[in-house]
């Protein structure tokens, strides 16, 4: 992202709200921490909760799981329980964490818990292993003391099911905005205009300089029982090196898998690229393992990263992919992230 020409504002922020950022000589911004980066527009009500943590000097793990908790329990959002179902009519949630230490944890195919990012904190912090999936998540988070939530759809969601039942043709896809037509599997929050993504990815840097990051989805609308997408997957919908950078990915996760994104993106970071351009080369990847096979077209692809200086960028594959951006009490922001088709 180029960087954005910004004068420290200290007036009435008052020290704990204080962004360290260092200036270049003409005033140019060069680096931003604290800051927290999310996808999609449901990105700023979770920066806001994630910026609170941040700004006040709170740890950056802390700040990316109650950023995404936010998204979670909104009750008209594709993320979390008011989400879509699987084609059988079931929602099921993946979600991934991963700090400053290289520590990570998931969760994926869990079912009716609120806050499967959590889960997925308590699985790195608790258990020896990384990731558990189906009734054995859903078994230990109970254990941990997570509610069983209530199996029922939420209205949105049956809704949009039972217009998905008509036909039950198995097409699964993910929204692009730019495209009309395309989205055959979300019809209800289409057509009033209300399209959310069914994913939140977040990075952020404390004012400690150390990175952490976020994800969690209900995956593809109306998917086959049983499928696991890119997001609770370290190294594809989500990878975080402190010494490099963190990213996270949204869009069609079979795709993000093959390339193993989010690392990939992290190690061309690591090899000098700028968040931007290594989400672009990441892009650019993908496109060319589907550019003779004919589904490019309703392919979409998001990749947004940070690097270890507060630098971000994002790349897409079609245009309509956007991104949050805070980094002051003054500045979330939404901002569209460059496209290749
Ligand atoms: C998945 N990557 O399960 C997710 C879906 C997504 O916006 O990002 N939707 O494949």
């Amino acid at each position: 992202m180029i960087h954005r020409r910004r004068f420290l504002q200290l007036g009435s922020l008052g020290l704990s709200s204080l962004s360290f950022s260092s200036f270049k000589s003409s005033g140019e911004i060069t680096e931003k921490k604290p800051i927290v980066i999310s996808t999609w527009a449901d990105g700023i009500n979770a920066n806001k909760a994630a910026w609170q943590i941040l700004r006040s000097g709170g740890r950056a793990l802390d700040a990316v799981e109650k950023g995404v908790m936010v998204t979670e329990a909104a009750p008209n959002c594709c993320v979390g329980l008011s989400a879509y179902p699987d084609r059988d009519g079931i929602v099921t949630l993946d979600a991934s964490i991963m700090d400053e230490y290289g520590n990570c944890g998931s969760v994926a195919f869990l079912e009716r818990i609120k806050h499967p990012v959590s889960v997925a904190r308590r699985v790195m912090e608790k258990t020896p292993h990384v990731m558990l999936v189906g009734s054995g998540a859903q078994q230990f988070a109970i254990a941990e003391g997570f509610p069983l939530e209530d199996e029922k759809l939420f209205d949105d969601s049956k809704k949009a099911y039972d217009e998905w039942l008509k036909k039950s043709q198995y097409k699964p896809g993910i929204n692009i905005e730019n495209t009309k037509g395309q989205n055959a599997f979300a019809p209800s929050r289409l057509a009033d205009g209300n399209w959310n993504h069914d994913t939140i990815g977040m990075v952020a840097i404390d004012a400690n300089g150390n990175l952490s990051g976020s994800c969690t989805t209900s995956g593809v609308a109306f998917k086959m029982r049983g499928r696991v997408g890119d997001s609770p997957i370290i190294g594809a919908g989500l990878f975080v090196d402190n010494e490099v950078g963190a990213a996270t990915a949204t869009g069609m996760g079979e795709e993000v898998i093959r390339i193993c994104g989010t690392h990939l993106v992290v190690e061309l970071m690591r090899q000098g690229q700028h968040p931007e351009e290594a989400c672009k080369t990441a892009v650019e990847r993908i496109i060319k393992h589907n550019k003779n096979n004919g589904k490019l077209k309703n392919l979409q692809v998001g990749f947004l990263a940070l690097n270890k200086q507060g630098e971000y960028g994002s790349y897409c594959i079609q245009k309509g992919f956007n991104f949050a951006v805070c980094y002051a009490d003054d500045y979330n922001q939404l901002i569209d992230a460059k496209h290749i088709l």
